[in-house]
Protein backbone atom coordinates (compact mmCIF):
# COMPACT_ATOMS: atom_id res chain seq x y z
CA UNK A 1 0.00 0.00 0.00
CA UNK A 2 1.09 3.53 -0.76
CA UNK A 3 -0.07 6.49 1.35
CA UNK A 4 1.08 9.99 0.47
CA UNK A 5 0.09 13.51 1.33
CA UNK A 6 0.37 16.54 -0.87
CA UNK A 7 2.19 18.50 1.81
CA UNK A 8 4.98 15.92 1.72
CA UNK A 9 5.47 16.48 -2.03
CA UNK A 10 5.47 20.27 -2.09
CA UNK A 11 9.03 21.64 -1.90
CA UNK A 12 10.49 18.39 -3.30
CA UNK A 13 11.62 17.61 -6.84
CA UNK A 14 8.21 16.01 -7.40
CA UNK A 15 6.73 19.51 -7.29
CA UNK A 16 7.45 21.01 -10.70
CA UNK A 17 6.79 24.48 -12.07
CA UNK A 18 6.41 25.49 -15.71
CA UNK A 19 9.40 27.40 -17.06
CA UNK A 20 7.11 30.35 -17.75
CA UNK A 21 5.38 30.12 -14.38
CA UNK A 22 1.94 29.25 -15.79
CA UNK A 23 1.47 26.17 -13.61
CA UNK A 24 2.76 24.09 -10.75
CA UNK A 25 2.30 20.34 -10.65
CA UNK A 26 2.65 18.04 -7.68
CA UNK A 27 3.41 14.56 -8.96
CA UNK A 28 1.86 12.18 -6.46
CA UNK A 29 2.54 8.94 -8.36
CA UNK A 30 5.27 8.38 -10.93
CA UNK A 31 6.53 5.60 -13.17
CA UNK A 32 8.77 4.30 -10.43
CA UNK A 33 5.75 3.44 -8.32
CA UNK A 34 5.02 0.67 -10.82
CA UNK A 35 1.32 1.27 -11.32
CA UNK A 36 1.29 1.88 -15.07
CA UNK A 37 0.09 5.47 -14.71
CA UNK A 38 1.16 8.68 -13.01
CA UNK A 39 -1.11 10.96 -10.96
CA UNK A 40 -0.59 14.69 -10.68
CA UNK A 41 -2.31 17.57 -8.91
CA UNK A 42 -1.79 20.56 -11.18
CA UNK A 43 -2.69 24.19 -10.58
CA UNK A 44 -2.95 26.45 -13.64
CA UNK A 45 -2.66 30.07 -12.56
CA UNK A 46 -5.43 32.51 -13.46
CA UNK A 47 -4.66 34.75 -16.42
CA UNK A 48 -2.29 32.28 -18.09
CA UNK A 49 -2.43 29.99 -21.06
CA UNK A 50 -0.21 27.04 -21.92
CA UNK A 51 0.23 25.26 -25.24
CA UNK A 52 0.46 21.51 -24.68
CA UNK A 53 0.97 18.52 -26.94
CA UNK A 54 1.42 15.17 -25.24
CA UNK A 55 2.71 13.34 -28.27
CA UNK A 56 3.52 10.15 -26.39
CA UNK A 57 0.94 9.99 -23.60
CA UNK A 58 -2.78 9.84 -23.05
CA UNK A 59 -4.05 12.02 -20.22
CA UNK A 60 -7.28 12.31 -18.25
CA UNK A 61 -7.85 15.59 -16.42
CA UNK A 62 -10.54 16.14 -13.79
CA UNK A 63 -11.19 19.67 -12.57
CA UNK A 64 -11.88 20.14 -8.86
CA UNK A 65 -11.87 23.94 -8.83
CA UNK A 66 -11.30 27.16 -10.72
CA UNK A 67 -12.44 28.57 -14.05
CA UNK A 68 -10.90 28.05 -17.46
CA UNK A 69 -11.14 26.45 -20.86
CA UNK A 70 -9.45 24.06 -23.23
CA UNK A 71 -9.11 24.88 -26.92
CA UNK A 72 -8.74 21.69 -28.94
CA UNK A 73 -6.57 22.64 -31.89
CA UNK A 74 -7.51 19.45 -33.75
CA UNK A 75 -11.27 20.11 -33.74
CA UNK A 76 -11.17 23.88 -33.31
CA UNK A 77 -13.63 23.58 -30.40
CA UNK A 78 -13.21 25.38 -27.06
CA UNK A 79 -14.70 23.75 -23.96
CA UNK A 80 -15.26 25.54 -20.63
CA UNK A 81 -13.68 23.95 -17.55
CA UNK A 82 -15.04 24.28 -14.02
CA UNK A 83 -15.36 22.08 -10.95
CA UNK A 84 -16.64 18.69 -12.15
CA UNK A 85 -15.38 18.87 -15.74
CA UNK A 86 -13.40 15.92 -17.13
CA UNK A 87 -11.44 16.11 -20.35
CA UNK A 88 -9.51 13.24 -21.86
CA UNK A 89 -6.73 13.63 -24.40
CA UNK A 90 -7.14 10.21 -25.96
CA UNK A 91 -5.95 11.35 -29.38
CA UNK A 92 -2.78 13.29 -28.51
CA UNK A 93 -4.66 16.49 -29.27
CA UNK A 94 -2.67 19.70 -29.41
CA UNK A 95 -4.39 22.22 -27.17
CA UNK A 96 -4.34 25.50 -25.31
CA UNK A 97 -5.16 25.24 -21.62
CA UNK A 98 -6.31 28.50 -20.04
CA UNK A 99 -7.24 29.52 -16.52
CA UNK A 100 -9.30 32.67 -16.69
CA UNK A 101 -10.85 34.18 -13.57
CA UNK A 102 -9.66 31.66 -10.94
CA UNK A 103 -6.76 29.20 -10.67
CA UNK A 104 -7.68 25.84 -12.20
CA UNK A 105 -7.15 22.87 -9.89
CA UNK A 106 -6.73 19.69 -11.90
CA UNK A 107 -6.19 16.03 -11.09
CA UNK A 108 -4.28 14.48 -13.99
CA UNK A 109 -3.58 10.83 -14.86
CA UNK A 110 -0.99 9.86 -17.50
CA UNK A 111 -0.46 6.63 -19.36
CA UNK A 112 2.35 5.76 -19.81
CA UNK A 113 3.40 7.30 -16.51
CA UNK A 114 5.63 10.34 -16.32
CA UNK A 115 9.05 9.30 -15.08
CA UNK A 116 9.23 12.34 -12.86
CA UNK A 117 12.56 14.05 -12.78
CA UNK A 118 12.09 15.50 -16.25
CA UNK A 119 11.08 19.09 -15.69
CA UNK A 120 11.47 21.46 -18.58
CA UNK A 121 12.14 18.86 -21.22
CA UNK A 122 9.12 16.66 -20.51
CA UNK A 123 8.39 14.85 -23.74
CA UNK A 124 5.57 16.42 -25.67
CA UNK A 125 4.98 19.36 -23.36
CA UNK A 126 5.71 22.80 -24.75
CA UNK A 127 4.67 25.63 -22.44
CA UNK A 128 4.98 28.77 -24.51
CA UNK A 129 3.75 31.94 -22.97
CA UNK A 130 2.02 33.74 -20.19
CA UNK A 131 -0.82 35.88 -21.47
CA UNK A 132 -2.95 38.59 -20.02
CA UNK A 133 -6.23 37.04 -21.08
CA UNK A 134 -8.36 39.77 -19.61
CA UNK A 135 -6.88 42.35 -21.94
CA UNK A 136 -7.45 40.21 -25.02
C1 LIG B 1 -2.88 19.95 -16.91
C2 LIG B 1 -1.83 18.99 -17.26
O1 LIG B 1 -1.69 18.57 -18.37
N1 LIG B 1 -1.04 18.60 -16.24
C3 LIG B 1 0.00 17.68 -16.50
C4 LIG B 1 1.00 17.52 -15.47
C5 LIG B 1 2.08 18.53 -15.51
N2 LIG B 1 2.30 19.08 -16.82
C6 LIG B 1 3.34 17.89 -14.97
O2 LIG B 1 3.30 17.24 -13.94
O3 LIG B 1 4.38 18.06 -15.61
Amino acid sequence: MIVRRIQDIKNTKQSVSAPGGQWVSNRLLLAGDGLGYSLHETTIFAGTQTYIHYANHVESVYCVGGVGEIEDLESGLTHPITNGTLYVLNGHERHWLRATTADLRLICVFNPPIVGTEVHDEHGVYPLLKAELNSA
